[in-house]
């Protein structure tokens, strides 16, 4: 105990200074040749990370203490974007460290930029996992995420002659201050082999999992501080790594590097996330991350409770829970009771009920081809005994439906986990299902079309387990950190609780009205669209007016979420311009980013045909008065940083029926962007939020979409729309590829084909209608600012607390436990 006996650092300036000071000059050895910023980064991180400690510590103390019963995210994806501000943020030190930087004559936004990007997700599933743990914290409820430490993160994006080229992303270069290695806590992960029959002494029969070769998962803790209440929760993120044992055959027989590359192929699994926002079915490597994950999650947890309670399971249940975002880590169904029979010897009965009361499954998509499924040949070779139990569950769940619905076959062949056919293939959604007493989507449509379309006979059977849980951003890095300027206008005019009562933004509403208010709103947006405009200048070298409307788009490329639409229009308007027709409302900057799977060739050639079309709007006096465009590369957290407060028009543009919910739409809304968006998953509520007049809608809605199907006919509209015919007529002239001539006709044939999933075409006169509204509108400054402080106002539904307290209320039902007292 002497040995923690520590007296509390300090919090205000001249504590930080000492600190930051001692660790640039001593610990990393600095002097003042070292021009870079990276090590005033570190000393700062460093500093931060001793004050973060103390708290995690008695985080940890409190819950055990409490005994209380305890939340497990389980994510293949945890977006966390930079840890310093946020960090300096809620641990409520951003004013002191900035002075103290400040007086020792350091740009604290050098600093900020020096750290690199956690890209450790694809888009919208990871970054809600990572808000999702900012407000566990910050509510103090007991959740900890469980998730992968890729050496190698989302690949980088360059962009060269306009099209997309990636680059790996090594962003544990210079290390990383903030992640702890537990190399005490690591685990055994079991692959390949057999399984066996074996009696045990009293000679009842058992089954094994034997002649394994295993793998380590060595934790690495990243601390998640709650926003101003001393609480850290953590984030444990598992590192692949060998076992020390040689394969002693190949060495005698003088095989060295054979018995070293078993050491290489271990270390493989965590060493790239894989970058494709759908889905990577088939690829083996990616089901051996998937069971890694799940493997070590759930015996880290096991080793807690054996700890605390010892190998008494009876209360399991009744004390922990694990949200399976996704099916990525689906396998952890059976793996929990392949843990539960073989290693803690409790019976089927028991180990089914203590999982089918512990697993939670939210869904994030309703696209087909991303639902996961894994040929059953794969997972005879890799997992074997997982295999077994999965036959096992199915087998007694068809038995369930048989005596629900008998004699209906076609059911039983419907919701089977295994897909029959020449290649087998487990249903890793059903899976989640059938183990899970909970399934949520995340937003009212998402979640009501699962129960209609992908999930209606699961639902039929069940309705008890479906609900929905509409997503949330967290307020803390979406608007308090990144919107320094509104944030202390929000703080001067209600108050600073709003940081943590989202719901407080609604007493802006009144100052919608009051002129004085609206010049200060103003004043702040065309600060932050100065920012914006000098990130797009750095990295497009396109000029950005700031008088202009900034429209911007920027989410993973994907058809279904029609950065193609965005290009049409931004046709249009370039015809009209060069028309001499002058009369389309406000001038605009388009500003489009996002990454493309690489293996996705029609969304890089989207990437291509925008830069196309910029090249050509841009170098054209006539039309720079009007129209500028730009795709910005790399689109990342930090950047999405800088784009939410210096957007005024956000584009929510997907085909309906198809975005679960989105939450860029949300990050948008909070820093004052109006949408113009579809009736596509949570735009339908930040629609209801907001009122119909601050929301520019078009679109079919997603049962007209269902209903076009069929006989839709996009070559009739085309040549029934005028504007749109010239839009097409000038894409296929070749104007936008010169010296390319032909390589966009792959994306004109999918805007001409009646089998179109994306209906393109159908809703182009509703966006040009919509976008002609927006610039309208925009013109008239003082009611566009009322809109703006509106759609502030009126997000507070969108936090991603209220999104928590919603899942901690219907599911984990967890009490919140403050830390431990000092001393
Ligand atoms: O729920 C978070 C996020 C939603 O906001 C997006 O609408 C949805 O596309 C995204 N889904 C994924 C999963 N992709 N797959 N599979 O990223 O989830």
């Amino acid at each position: 105990e002497a040995l923690f006996d520590l007296a509390p650092l300090p919090m205000d300036q001249e504590g930080l200074a000492r600190d930051f000071k001692r660790y640039y000059a001593h610990t990393l050895g600095r002097d003042r040749d070292c021009k870079s910023a990276y090590y005033p980064y570190k000393a700062l991180a460093i500093a931060l990370r001793d004050r973060l400690m103390e708290r995690w510590k008695r985080t940890r103390l409190a819950h055990d203490e409490a005994n209380c019963k305890r939340t497990y995210y389980l994510s293949l994806e945890f977006l966390m974007g930079r840890s310093l501000s946020n960090a300096l943020l809620n641990l409520g030190v951003d004013d002191a460290a900035q002075k103290a930087l400040y007086d020792l004559g350091l740009v604290y936004e050098e600093l900020e930029d020096a750290e690199m990007d956690a890209g450790l997700g694809n888009g919208g599933l990871g970054r809600l996992a990572a808000c999702f743990l900012d407000s566990c914290a910050t509510l103090q409820l007991p959740v900890k995420g469980y998730g992968l430490r890729y050496e190698y993160g989302m690949f980088r994006q360059l962009i060269e002659n306009g099209r997309q080229l990636e680059e790996p992303d090594h962003w544990l270069r210079d290390g990383n201050p903030w992640e702890l290695e537990r190399p005490e806590y690591t685990q055994r992960i079991p692959f390949g082999g057999h399984t066996e029959q074996y009696k045990d002494e009293a000679g009842n029969l058992h089954r094994r999992w034997v002649d394994t070769h295993d793998v380590l998962a060595v934790p690495y803790d990243i601390p998640i501080p709650g926003f101003k209440n001393d609480t850290i929760n953590t984030l444990r993120l598992w590192s692949a790594a060998a076992t020390d044992e040689f394969d002693l055959g190949e060495f005698n027989a003088g095989s060295y590097p054979e018995s070293v590359a078993a050491k290489n192929n271990a270390e493989h699994i965590t060493m790239v996330l894989y970058p494709n926002d759908a889905s990577e079915n088939g690829k083996e490597l990616r089901l051996r991350q998937q069971f890694f994950l799940a493997c070590a999650s759930i015996k880290d947890v096991l080793r807690e409770w054996i700890r605390l309670h010892g190998r008494d399971f009876t209360e399991f249940a009744d004390n922990n829970c694990f949200q399976l975002n996704d099916t990525h880590p689906a396998v952890s169904v059976p793996e929990l009771m392949r843990q539960l029979m073989d290693e803690q010897h409790l019976d089927w009965d028991t180990a089914w009920s203590i999982t089918t009361r512990t697993m939670a499954y939210t869904n994030h998509t309703l696209l087909p081809e991303a639902l996961e499924r894994w040929p059953v040949r794969l997972f005879q070779q890799l997992l074997p005994r997982v295999l077994e139990i999965i036959y096992e569950i199915n087998a007694r769940f068809l038995s369930k439906v048989a005596a629900r619905w008998p004699g209906d076959m076609e059911r039983q062949r419907r919701m089977s986990l295994i897909e029959e056919g020449g290649d087998p293939q487990v249903r890793m959604a059903f899976l989640a299902i059938v183990g899970s007493f909970s399934v949520n989507g995340v937003a009212a449509l998402h979640s009501q079309l699962l129960k209609e379309g992908l999930f209606r006979d699961w639902f039929e059977l069940w309705p008890e387990k479906f609900n929905n849980k509409t997503n949330g951003v967290t307020p803390r890095r979406w608007l308090a950190m990144c919107n320094p300027g509104l944030r202390a206008l929000l703080d001067e005019t209600i108050g600073e609780h709003w940081v943590h009562d989202l719901k407080r933004l609604e007493q802006l509403a009144p100052q919608a009205d009051d002129a004085a208010f609206r010049k200060r709103w103003d004043g702040i947006k065309r600060q932050n669209k100065e920012r914006l405009a000098a990130l797009v200048a750095a990295t497009c070298r396109v000029e950005f007016p700031v008088d202009f409307m900034f429209d911007v788009q920027v989410k993973r490329i994907h058809e279904y979420k029609r950065q193609l639409l965005n290009v049409l229009h931004v046709i249009h308007l370039y015809n009209r311009i060069k028309h001499g027709d002058k009369d389309i409302g406000a001038p605009r900057c388009v500003l489009i980013g996002g990454k493309a799977a690489p293996g996705y060739e029609i969304a890089k050639l989207i990437i291509k045909l925008i830069n196309n079309v910029a090249g050509v709007v841009n170098s054209d006096p006539e039309v720079s008065d009007w129209l500028r465009v730009a795709f910005i590369p790399d689109y990342r957290v930090s950047v999405m940083e800088v784009l939410a407060p210096g957007t005024d028009l956000s584009e929510q543009i997907s085909t309906a029926g198809k975005e679960a919910s989105g939450t860029g739409n949300m990050k948008f809304m909070m820093n004052g962007a109006v949408t113009i968006g579809t009736l596509d998953g949570a735009n339908i509520e930040i629609r209801e939020q907001v009122g119909d007049d601050n929301f520019f809608l078009f679109g079919h809605t997603a049962e007209e979409v269902q209903r076009i199907r069929g006989h839709y006919d996009p070559n009739g509209i085309i040549a029934n729309d005028p504007a749109l015919e010239e839009v097409m007529q000038l894409l296929e002239s070749g104007h936008f590829s010169q010296f390319e001539q032909g390589i966009f006709s792959p994306l004109v044939q999918g805007i001409r084909s009646p089998h179109d999933p994306w209906l393109t075409a159908a809703d182009f006169d509703s966006y040009r209608r919509a976008q002609l509204l927006a610039a309208e509108t925009y013109q008239d400054r003082e009611r566009w600012l009322r809109m703006s402080i509106l759609n502030t106002a009126h997000s507070g539904f969108f936090s991603s607390d209220r999104t928590i307290a919603e899942y901690n209320n219907d599911i984990w039902r967890l009490e919140p436990v403050p830390p431990t007292p000092w001393g």
